[in-house]
Order: C-alpha cells, then structure tokens, then sequence
C-alpha cells in the first residue's frame, strides 16, 4: 500500500488525455518517474503518487475517495455521475478547473442516405453509443422516444453492421464520422478535460498542497493563452 498522507493523482495510463495531464503536472514542478506498465508512480520532489488508470475508471476512483484527485474528460464524468446516481451508489465531487485540452463534442450522427427533418426523425430509432445515460437524458429532455444500444467499442460501424440506425460518438475533426459515411445532426455535449477533488475533505496537508498548486495550473494555462 502507498503512504496515505501522500496526495493521490488518477490519471489515464494510455490515451487521449495521458499525455497532457503528465505534461501539465510536469509544468507545475512535479517531479515525475512514470514506468511502463506500473500502476503507480511517485514523484520525487513532492508528497504524490499517480495511480495511472484506464479513463473509465476515474470518476469512480474520486467518487469512492480511493484517490484525492482525477484528470478526466467531461464526458466520462457526467456519464459515470448519471450511472452512479442510477443506482443510489456516490456520485459526488468538486472540480476544480476546466483544462485547456480533451476538447471534443458528443453528437448524433446519421448515415449519409437517412432522412432528416430535425430531430424528429430520431422518433422510433435505434442509437449506438457508449454514452447510454447522456443518450438517454438527451432523449428524454428533447422528448425524444428513441433507444440507446450500448456498444464499448466501433461505434461508427453500428449502422452499416444493421445494430442501429444511428449513432451517437465523440467527435473532434469529424474525419471518423466522413469516413463512415455519417452525417453530424445533434451536439448533445461539449466537454473538455477536467482536474476534479473527492468531495470528502482532505487533510490538511493535502489540502495546502492542492492550494499551492492550483494557481501554478492557471499560470500554465494562462501562458498557452
Ligand atoms: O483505454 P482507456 O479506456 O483509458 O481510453 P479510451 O479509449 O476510453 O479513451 P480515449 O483515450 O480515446 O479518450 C479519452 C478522452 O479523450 C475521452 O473520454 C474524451 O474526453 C477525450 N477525447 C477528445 C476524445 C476525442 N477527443 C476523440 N476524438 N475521445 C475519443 N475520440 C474518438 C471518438 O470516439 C472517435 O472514435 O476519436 C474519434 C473521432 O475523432 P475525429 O477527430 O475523427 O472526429
Ligand atoms: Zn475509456
């Protein structure tokens, strides 16, 4: 087990949002030795150890106060907050600030050949996603009376395999949605990454430590401005 007065960093190990989220540690003075295939990771000049993650994982890490701290995409969060809060399991914490990275959009898209008159036409759909719970909002607040079909991976192939009639996926360029031969409709969410706190409080150590760097992060963010 890792020193509990040590400040508990989740970060994804591989992915998207890894490499910004250890940069942005790094340009606030975090000494980082990061090995392959370890779950943890020390720093040498501060009180913190990573615990380095798949994304899904990290809400429910804070949520659950196992780690004092998370970098993770808006998207997840809220997701994983709609989940938790489906099944009366802890879905709280604080964030502490929108991150200047991870900025993508979760939309609907259409195959190229569909009808669309407006959102209407999703009435009586099928919708691939691995976003069930923002779907499903989304349908309920537009009054919509559509499915979501739950798929973890491949997404964009969903309507040419005859699983579902649309989608609903992260997008960023838009290059995977022409290449699938989809059309974007609806933007349901925007997200960005976010550095959030374990809504129990912290020793006081620990939350001296997170005072201290906070504004170290917007002097960074400010100087990418
Ligand atoms: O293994 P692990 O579970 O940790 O990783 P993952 O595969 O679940 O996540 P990863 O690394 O792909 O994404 C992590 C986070 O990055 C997401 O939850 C978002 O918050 C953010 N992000 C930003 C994106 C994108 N942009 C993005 N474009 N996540 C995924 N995509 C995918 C999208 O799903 C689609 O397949 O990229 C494709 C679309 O990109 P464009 O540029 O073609 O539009
Ligand atoms: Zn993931």
């Amino acid at each position: 087990m890792s020193d509990s007065k040590r400040l508990k960093i989740a970060v994804q190990k591989k992915g998207r949002l890894s490499d910004d989220s250890i940069a942005l540690l790094k340009a606030i003075g975090i000494k980082l030795q990061i090995r392959d295939r370890l779950l943890i990771a020390h720093s040498t000049n501060q009180p913190i150890d990573l615990l380095l993650v798949r994304d899904d994982d990290i809400p429910g890490l804070v949520m659950d106060g196992v780690v004092d701290m998370g970098f993770i995409g808006e998207n997840e969060l809220e997701e994983k907050m709609l989940e938790r809060q489906a099944s009366k399991r802890p879905a709280e914490f604080q964030t502490l600030r929108r991150l200047d990275y991870g900025g993508c959009r979760l939309s609907i898209a259409i195959p190229n050949e569909m009808k669309y008159t407006g959102i209407e036409s999703l009435n009586g759909t099928k919708v691939a996603t691995t976003y069930p719970y923002l779907l499903e909002r989304y349908f309920t607040e537009q009054n919509i009376d559509a499915s979501a079909v739950m798929l973890t991976g491949s997404v964009e192939v969903a309507p040419r395999a005859g699983v579902a009639d649309a989608i609903c996926d992260l997008v960023s360029t838009g290059a995977t949605l022409e290449a699938n031969g989809l059309r974007e409709q609806e933007v349901i969410f925007e997200s960005k990454a976010v550095l959030i706190q374990k809504a129990q409080p912290l020793s006081e150590d620990k939350q001296a430590l997170i005072n201290r760097l906070l504004p170290r992060i917007d002097g960074v963010m400010q100087a990418k401005e």
